[in-house]
């Protein structure tokens, strides 16, 4: 029984884990009770989770909802991976102003394909039921379809915020547009979902699910949302970070299949405010572990880049791995820091070879102070922190022509040298 991962942690613990920065729970008493039940019976909870393969990738806000559901699958509970390619027939008006464009089924079908490639770079594959709505859906028929819409009331509908909305601005709602959150609510029903998972906007989706379970007769579904996250242009703004949503559309976005070169040099470019943020939600370090970080940032100990880059390379290597996401840590130093260095931007030092043919280059280095002593420089050669027109060069014997060079010591020094 020890071996059973329902029982690694106490029901408490795991409440606490899996509830992590949520930000509505209906109902926690009820959920406390059903992983208590789990624990006693051994028997697993069904994790619902729905994505509508209405757009082919996924995203670093999309991996919050999925981050959630590897937590509950951690503690051995059977998440179901659901995808809409019924419901994606009509587009979930949530959050919308305008009726969307419904994808073919031949679109759906192709999307649903990637989505899986992708959902497994954080979930585990093995232990992760992959269902699609047509299955019930699709056979439920009109009679079924009438059935279900006799349920629900043109009035609790319309309590919806985007259909209040557009209903008071007389922009259309077409019928089938209600329809979308009872069939969500009837996939829970076909489920029998202990708990449905989602961002803040499913919360009305989400509630009638459990309206329609209790209507059958079943235990409702406990329904937790998280945060949408902001894409990568968010700023703080008088103390709280302010911004569009993470979107492909709206180019503001890291793409769970982007490259680790992608993904670490977009995080590299955010502010400190939202990389802050970003650590809070995404990263897999305890709340703990963040706030010493965060108090070595502040008080001087550790440079924000640094803790950037920690971050950029955590979301890099859970996309790839570890040794990629490191290098593509130093293919990035390599590029921003050449970057930096624009020639006719350096200082001129003009050096006298005095009548020698060449000099050497820890002697250069010296007489253009950009190290204390020719000792210095050779030690900085054979550590790697020269280069000369952009090579490294780590020979401490090496030495230079007549010429004019471009060279850079460290990272923050450099000059351009001239010999005649
Ligand atoms: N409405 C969800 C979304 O747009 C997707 C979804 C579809 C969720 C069917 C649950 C469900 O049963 O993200």
């Amino acid at each position: 029984m020890s071996e059973n991962p329902l029982r690694k942690a106490t029901p408490q613990e795991q409440f606490e884990e899996v509830t992590r920065g949520t930000v509505d729970i209906q109902v926690p008493e009820d959920l406390k009770k059903k992983l208590e039940r789990s624990y006693e019976t051994g028997k697993p909870l069904i994790i619902k989770a729905g994505f509508d393969p209405s757009r082919p990738d996924l995203h670093l806000g999309h991996s919050l909802l999925l981050t959630r559901m590897r937590r509950f699958q951690d503690f051995g509970h059977q998440v179901v991976f659901l995808i809409g390619d019924f419901t994606a027939l009509i587009g979930d008006p949530s959050g919308k102003n305008v009726t969307r464009p419904a994808l073919t089924r031949d679109e759906v079908k192709v999307n649903a394909k990637t989505y899986q490639d992708q959902v497994f770079k954080v979930l585990d594959a093995a232990k992760t039921q992959v269902r699609f709505n047509s299955e019930w859906l699709d056979t439920l028929g009109t009679e079924g379809m009438i059935r279900l819409a006799a349920r629900y009331s043109v009035q609790r509908m319309l309590e919806r915020d985007d259909f209040k909305k557009r209903f008071r601005e007389n922009r259309t709602i077409s019928i089938h547009e209600f329809l979308y959150p009872l069939l969500q609510g009837y996939d829970s029903v076909a489920l029998k979902a202990d708990v449905e998972l989602g961002a803040t906007d499913q919360l009305f989706n989400l509630l009638v699910g459990r309206q329609l379970m209790k209507d059958e007769g079943m235990e409702p579904q406990v329904i937790m949302t998280g945060p949408i996250l902001e894409g990568l242009d968010a700023k703080m703004v008088d103390g709280k970070i302010v911004g569009d949503k993470m979107s492909k559309s709206l180019d503001n976005y890291v793409g769970i299949s982007d490259s680790p070169d992608q993904i670490y040099g977009k995080l590299m470019s955010i502010t400190d405010d939202l990389m802050w943020r970003y650590y809070e939600l995404l990263s897999s370090r305890s709340l703990k572990e963040l706030a010493e970080l965060k108090a070595k940032v502040t008080s001087g100990e550790l440079h924000p880049k640094a803790a950037k880059s920690g971050f950029a390379q955590e979301m890099a290597a859970r996309f790839h791995d570890e040794e990629s996401a490191r290098k593509a840590m130093q293919a990035w130093e390599e590029r921003y820091s050449q970057k930096k260095i624009v020639a006719e931007d350096q200082p001129l030092v003009e050096l006298s070879l005095g009548g020698a043919p060449k000099m050497l280059l820890a002697k250069a280095l010296a007489e253009a102070k950009l190290v204390a002593s020719l000792t210095e420089g050779r030690k900085l050669m054979g550590q790697g922190g020269v280069r000369v027109n952009g090579e490294k060069v780590s020979d401490p014997k090496h030495e230079l022509d007549a010429g004019e060079y471009l060279v850079q010591v460290g990272k923050h020094k450099s000059a351009r040298i001239k010999l005649a």
